[in-house]
């Protein structure tokens, strides 16, 4: 049983800039460093967390108002927190997520406009005080990752039928979050090939495993 607890890793960036397919790699990484992790995402993550996400992106008839939007995010993310994240930190394993706060600071605050200190106020309530460890933000022009989003081809859930002044304020406040938080964060040029991506993933992830295996600390 290891007595350490595991390090919190969060994808973070605007829609189409990689997380799902760079997620893959940082696992792959982790395992190839003798860690245990597991994967997860938000909104969702557990059965009613995942029931909340689709209410929120495929909201059918009946368009949430903003401060639904909002509540629903943070009421998904508590779930999350006390039947997923912290369990698995509190033994060990790391927790590698598709998205977390950051999110809603860029989606809910950035794009809809949803004030700082409400944010911090239901980020205080949900959390207290857990932050993660790495935050990587895949940044690139909004335009280019909406390219990418159309070649794939799927159908867009509301958020991605937003229109792009929207994905540029949710860009502008990552980049602003990143700012606030340079400890934390790490931003990545996702405009680049793949190799590159990764190349820059591996800069910021290698040392947070050195550090795991050589100091026994959670930095
Ligand atoms: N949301 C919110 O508002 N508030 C919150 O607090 C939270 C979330 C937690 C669901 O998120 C929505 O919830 C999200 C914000 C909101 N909506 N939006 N937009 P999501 O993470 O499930 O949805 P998403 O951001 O739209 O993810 P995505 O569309 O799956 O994108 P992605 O995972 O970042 O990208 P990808 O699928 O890995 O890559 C896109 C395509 O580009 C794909 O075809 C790849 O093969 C290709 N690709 C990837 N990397 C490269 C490189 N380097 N070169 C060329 N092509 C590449």
């Amino acid at each position: 049983m290891n007595n350490r607890h595991g390090c919190f890793i969060t994808l973070e960036g605007g829609e189409g800039v990689g997380k799902t397919t760079n997620m893959a790699y940082i696992t792959a990484q982790l395992d190839q460093a003798g860690i245990d992790w597991i994967r997860t995402r938000e909104p969702g993550g557990t059965p009613l967390a995942e029931n909340i996400r689709q209410l929120l992106l495929n909201s059918g008839d009946e368009k949430p108002c903003d401060t639904t939007e909002l509540l629903l995010m943070f009421a998904a993310r508590a779930q999350h927190l006390q039947q997923v994240i912290l369990p698995a930190l509190q033994k060990g394993t790391w927790v590698v997520c598709d998205r977390f706060t950051d999110a809603s600071f860029a989606y809910q605050g950035g794009g809809r406009g949803q004030s700082e200190q409400t944010l911090e106020l239901l980020e205080q309530l949900v959390q207290e005080g857990l932050q993660p460890n790495l935050t990587l933000l895949l940044d690139m022009p909004v335009e280019l990752a909406s390219q990418r989003v159309d070649k794939r081809g799927e159908v867009r859930d509301r958020f991605e039928q937003e229109q792009q002044a929207f994905f540029q304020r949710v860009r502008d406040a990552y980049l602003q979050r990143a700012l606030q938080h340079p400890l934390r964060f790490r931003v990545v040029d996702a405009s680049l090939p793949l190799p590159q991506v990764q190349q820059q993933l591996d800069e910021y992830l290698q040392p947070l495993i050195e550090n795991w295996h050589y100091s026994g600390e959670t930095p």
